[in-house]
């Protein structure tokens, strides 16, 4: 069975004048798509035809670890954003937050650094590791699940994810990501899953 690009969770004008339909009509459109469409031919008539994107990404390398990495990332990343999000959590995952990071403030500070300084293409991520919060950086396609660690955040640092609507300022689409854009019910709700 081959993998299908999955519908954004939003509008594609829901996250405007943040994120334009014009990124989302790309971003989702021609590079989400052509990680699925590449990871279709490539596993066409191979064992990995009859597994699922995880297992995809455990025991793949090279171009279809990529394709399939990429395929997951991008289908977390929208699922971190929402209209009228940003801002600071609330309940177990505040907690969590204060008890590994010292503050909501420290964590803000980490996360955001780990995503300016990502060089190059890549994600920066809060993910759950051995019990505790950790931001991460991942470059290119590189995921958490294959380092064992849970993602419960994401942000797209490759110049995809914002020229077309803040150009050479990713610091700005950053901030902005964290004022208005994060979704952090989907947050709490990966780490109750996964604790
Ligand atoms: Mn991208």
């Amino acid at each position: 069975m081959p993998f299908t690009l999955p519908e954004l969770p939003f509008a594609k004008t829901a996250l405007e004048p943040h994120l334009s339909a014009e990124t989302f009509d790309y971003h989702h459109g021609k590079h989400h798509n052509a990680y699925v469409t590449n990871l279709n031919k490539m596993i066409e008539g191979r064992p990995e035809a009859g597994k699922s994107l995880q297992e995809i990404i455990m025991s793949a390398d090279g171009g279809m670890f990529n394709n399939a990495a990429q395929v997951w990332n991008h289908t977390f990343y929208w699922s971190c954003l929402k209209p009228g999000g940003g801002g600071e959590p609330t309940g177990a995952l505040a907690d969590a937050i204060k008890r590994d990071f010292g503050s909501f403030a420290k964590f803000r500070e980490e996360f955001a650094s780990a995503a300016a300084t990502q060089f190059g293409s890549g994600w920066a991520w809060l993910v759950l590791d051995g019990g505790k919060l950790k931001v991460a950086q991942t470059a290119n396609a590189d995921t958490p699940l294959k380092h064992n660690q849970t993602a419960l955040l994401t942000i797209d640092v490759w110049e995809h994810a914002y020229y077309i609507d803040f150009r050479n300022a990713r610091p700005k689409y950053i901030e902005t990501f964290m004022d208005k854009l994060v979704n952090w019910e989907f947050v709490a709700q990966n780490l109750a899953q996964a604790t």
